[in-house]
């Protein structure tokens, strides 16, 4: 059976910032920035996952929303969907990953081009610049 990992596009609305975390593992995408997110348990809504999965990783409540943008195949037991979230409580800690960086539309392009994001994640390039905008 296919499991789904959920990321998280946590948005800062006054900011019109997107949050992303620099992967400490494994060594193909180290160094390289994601949306946070992780895998959904059984019986799990994907919301309750995403929210669960950032209060661990990041320390922080997230509201997780809608699906945006494709769902992307990463292998044969792996599907990746992206999430709309809104931060509600807490400032974001990189528990588990080495870095946290808030980002502008201008900023993402950059870092897109730049190549510093992990491949998946570039499928949501242009839904992610239009969240922002
Ligand atoms: N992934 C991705 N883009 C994201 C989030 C995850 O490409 N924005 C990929 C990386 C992994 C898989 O999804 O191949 C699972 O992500 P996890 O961060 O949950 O991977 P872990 O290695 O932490 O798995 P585990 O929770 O089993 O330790």
């Amino acid at each position: 059976m296919t499991r789904i990992v959920v990321a998280a596009a946590i948005i800062d609305e006054m900011s019109a910032k997107l949050l992303l975390a620099q992967r400490n593992y494994p060594p193909e995408v180290a160094g390289l920035w994601e949306l946070p997110g992780g895998k959904v348990e059984d019986g799990e809504t994907w919301q309750a996952a995403l929210e669960r999965e950032i209060a661990e990783e990041l320390g922080m409540t997230i509201e997780a929303g809608q699906q945006f943008g494709a769902a992307v195949g990463l292998s044969v037991e792996l599907e990746l969907v992206a999430l709309r979230a809104r931060p509600v409580g807490g400032a974001p800690r990189a528990l588990d990953h080495a870095a946290l960086r808030w980002v502008d539309a201008a900023g993402l392009r950059a870092m897109a081009d730049a190549g510093e994001l992990v491949p998946a994640d570039t499928t949501w390039l242009e839904d992610l610049l239009e969240l922002l905008a």
